[in-house]
C-alpha cells in the first residue's frame, strides 16, 4: 500500500488509535497515499513528526444537547465540534444534522476541510461539527428549540476569530439563522460567527448557490483543459436534491448541459426532457417533501426506489452531491461502461477509494471533493470578509470571485498532478496542493 516506511507507520498507528472510525481512516488513507512523493522529498517532515501532528485534530468536543419536542417530551442528542487545524486561519467548516453523525464522520469531514480550505487560497483553518439529531419530520419550532439548545453549548467554543461554523447536510439558512440568534442572545454580540446567514443579517449574496455553482465552474475548467470540451450539449446526472445538488443542476443547465436525474435518500427521478428545477425547488425547499413527488407532478418523469441506482442512468457527466460513499466501484464501472467523461464531487467523499481510483485509471475527468466543492466554503470566506468590513458585495461581484477561485483551484491541483506524472490524477494534485501551505505554516510556527 505504501512505499515509505514512515508513511506506513503513520497509517498503522492511526488505525490502532482510531479503531472502527472507517470514514476517518478512509479519508486519511487517501491523503497519505497522495502525500508520499511529497514526504519523500521533504525528510524534515518525518523528523518533526509533521504527518502525525497534521492527522491529530487540535481539539475535539462532544456535548449533550437536551431539548423538548412539541409534545413536551424531553429529547437527548449528541453534539460535536472538531477544531482540526488552525495553522493558516481560524477553524472553519459546516455543521451537519443527520442521524448517522458520529465521531468518525465529523473527523473525516474536519480533515478534508483542512485541505479544502487551504486550496481556496483564503486564510481559513479546518473544522466541522454536527449532531445525530434527525431534522426529518420535525416542526419549525422543534428545529428552533434544537438549534438553540445546540448553540447554548457550542457558543463557548466558537467566535468570529476562533471558529466559524456554517451549514452542511440538514443545516441550511433556517438552522443557521436560529443558531445565530441564540449566539447573539448569549454573547450580546453581532458578529460574523456563522456563515450562510440570511441576506437581511449579514449573509453573502451567492453563498446559497456557491457550492453547486463552484462545482460546475471547476468541472467546466477541467473539461476544457483535459478534454478540450465543456458542459454544452452534455447529459448530466446529479445525485441528491439538497442545497448542493439544486444549484449544481442550475449552473450545469445554464452552461448548456441537460440534467436528467436527481435523487434523495429513498430513490431517484429520471426525466428524459431535463429536470424541471422549479418543481424540485418547490418540493424540496418549500414543502420539504420527498423526490418521488416529482414523478406525480411532471409528465414523462419516472421514479425509481433506491438512491444508488441513479448511477445506472447513462450520462456524460456525473455530479455526486448527496453524501459519503454513495458511489462504489460497481457504480463507477457502470458509469464508465456507459461512457461517462467526467465525475466531479459536490458531496464530501461521495466516491469510495476504489471508485475514485477506477475513474483516474480510466482517464475520466475526476474532480475530488476537496477541490471541486470548495466553492461553498470559499464563499463563506468572502462572507467573513464582508462581515469584518461591514459591507456587502453584489451577486455579480461574489460570483466573479467564486469563478476565479474555482479556476485557480483547478489550475493548482492540475499543476501538481502534472508534476507527479499523471494529469488526470487530481486526487494527488489536490492533496499535495492543499497540504503544502498547511505544512509550511505548521513548520514555521513550531510546536
Ligand atoms: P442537504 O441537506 O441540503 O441535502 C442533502 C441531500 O443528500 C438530500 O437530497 C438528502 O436526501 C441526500 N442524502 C443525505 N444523506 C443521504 C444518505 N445517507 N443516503 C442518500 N442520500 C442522502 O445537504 P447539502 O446539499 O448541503 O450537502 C450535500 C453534500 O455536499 C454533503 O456531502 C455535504 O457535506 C457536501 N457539501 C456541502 C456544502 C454546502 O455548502 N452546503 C459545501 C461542500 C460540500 P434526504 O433528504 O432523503 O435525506
Ligand atoms: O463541506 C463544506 O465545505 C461545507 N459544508 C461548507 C463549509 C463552510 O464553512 O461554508
Amino acid at each position: 500500500m505504501f512505499k515509505t516506511k514512515y508513511v506506513e507507520k503513520v497509517y498503522t498507528d492511526l488505525v490502532a488509535k482510531n479503531k472502527n472510525e472507517t470514514e476517518f481512516l478512509q479519508a486519511a488513507l487517501e491523503i497519505l497515499e497522495s502525500l508520499e512523493p511529497y514526504v519523500q522529498k521533504h525528510p524534515e517532515l518525518e523528523q518533526k513528526k509533521l504527518l502525525e501532528r497534521f492527522l491529530e485534530p487540535e481539539r475535539f468536543v462532544q456535548f449533550k444537547v437536551v431539548w423538548t419536542d412539541d409534545k413536551g417530551e424531553f429529547q437527548v442528542n449528541r453534539g460535536y465540534r472538531v477544531q482540526y487545524n488552525s495553522a493558516i486561519g481560524p477553524y472553519k467548516g459546516g455543521i451537519r444534522f443527520h442521524p448517522s453523525v458520529n465521531a468518525s464522520i465529523i473527523k473525516f469531514l474536519g480533515l478534508e476541510q483542512t485541505l479544502k480550505n487551504s486550496l481556496t487560497s483564503l486564510p481559513m483553518g479546518g473544522g466541522k461539527g454536527g449532531s445525530d439529531f434527525d431534522p426529518k419530520g420535525k416542526s419549525d419550532t422543534e428545529i428552533m428549540r434544537f438549534c438553540q439548545s445546540f448553540m447554548t453549548e457550542l457558543y463557548r467554543h466558537i467566535g468570529p476569530d476562533t471558529d466559524v461554523p456554517a451549514g452542511d447536510i440538514g443545516v441550511g439558512a433556517r438552522e443557521v439563522a436560529y443558531m445565530f440568534g441564540q449566539y447573539k442572545r448569549i454573547k450580546n454580540e453581532f458578529t460574523g460567527v456563522l456563515t450562510g446567514k440570511g441576506l437581511s443579517f449579514g449573509g453573502s449574496l451567492a453563498r446559497k448557490e456557491a457550492t453547486g455553482y463552484g462545482l460546475c465552474y471547476f468541472t467546466n475548467e477541467a473539461l476544457k483543459t483535459l478534454l478540450n470540451t465543456d458542459f454544452n450539449g452534455k447529459t448530466v446526472v446529479v445525485s441528491g436534491s439538497g442545497n448542493v445538488a439544486i444549484y449544481a443542476n442550475q449552473k450545469a443547465t445554464q452552461l448548456g448541459g441537460k440534467v436528467v436525474a436527481m435523487s434523495d435518500s429513498n430513490g431517484y427521478v429520471y426525466d428524459p426532457n431535463g429536470i424541471d428545477l422549479d418543481v424540485i425547488k418547490q418540493i424540496k425547499e418549500v414543502e420539504r417533501g420527498r423526490i418521488s413527488e416529482y414523478a406525480n407532478r411532471v409528465k414523462g418523469a419516472e421514479y425509481h426506489e433506491g438512491s444508488k441506482n441513479i448511477w445506472n442512468v447513462k450520462c456524460d457527466i456525473a455530479l455526486p452531491c448527496a453524501t459519503q460513499n454513495e458511489l462504489d466501484l460497481d457504480a463507477a464501472k457502470t458509469l464508465v461502461k456507459n461512457g461517462v467523461i467526467a465525475v466531479c464531487e459536490g458531496a464530501n467523499m461521495p466516491s469510495t477509494l476504489e471508485a475514485a481510483k477506477y475513474f483516474v485509471e480510466n482517464k475520466v475527468v475526476f474532480g475530488p471533493a476537496k477541490a471541486a466543492n470548495a466553492g461553498g466554503v470559499a464563499t463563506s470566506g468572502l462572507e467573513m470578509t464582508q462581515n469584518s468590513n461591514r459591507l456587502s458585495w453584489s451577486f455579480e461581484e461574489v460570483d466573479a470571485k467564486l469563478q476565479g477561485i474555482m479556476v485557480n483551484i483547478f489550475k493548482n491541483a492540475h499543476a501538481k498532478a502534472v508534476e507527479q506524472g499523471n494529469k488526470f490524477d487530481l486526487i494527488t494534485g489536490a492533496n499535495i496542493a492543499g497540504f503544502e501551505k498547511v505544512c509550511d505554516a505548521m513548520l514555521a510556527q513550531g510546536i
